[in-house]
């Protein structure tokens, strides 16, 4: 996926982490030993934008996202519509359960329009109001075909695709 974000994270971190208050000053290198897996913990990232004016025009930018199983990821949702009546959400749901989790979502507003308890809901982000980025992590499910809906009242049954998980 997009790896860029990562190694800039990696380079921030390196550029941190052995740098006295000198600052410019400070010409000796920053760190001769190198950096393995096991010394930084991170998440892969997943970019997803939410995009549309309207309910006629609203979709995510994905209609199928493919992430590893049994791992931890960070979703990223960029929510790109200049409507304010457009909020949205990402939720990764069990196939086929789109409609009883927008349903169940109704009366959760303060959950972004989720039901806490729903067993067919597999992780979900905050609501990105308009021009906002929210981020969550989770860690997959086992290998398989999912779903990932905007649980916002009215727009699940078209902002919608298919989450696999290998
Ligand atoms: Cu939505």
């Amino acid at each position: 996926m997009n790896k860029l974000p990562l190694l800039l994270i990696i380079i921030f971190a390196l550029g941190c982490g052995n740098n006295s208050q000198s600052g410019f000053e400070n010409e000796e290198p920053i760190s001769s030993a190198p950096i393995t897996n096991s010394e930084i913990i991170m998440t892969d990232t997943v970019f997803i934008v939410a995009l549309g004016e309207n309910m006629s025009e609203m979709r995510f930018n994905k209609k199928v996202i493919r992430v590893p199983s049994e791992k931890n990821i960070t979703i990223a949702l960029t929510n790109e519509s200049t409507d304010a009546t457009m909020p949205h959400n990402i939720v990764f749901i069990e196939k086929g359960q789109a409609n009883d989790v927008g349903q169940g979502g109704l009366s959760h507003k303060n959950n972004a329009y989720v039901d806490p308890n729903d067993e067919n809901v597999i992780a979900h982000s905050p609501l990105a109001q308009i021009g906002e980025t929210v981020y969550f992590s989770f860690k997959t499910p086992k290998s398989g075909e999912y779903m990932f809906i905007c649980s916002y009242p009215g727009h699940w049954g078209i902002m919608k695709g298919t989450f696999f998980t290998k």
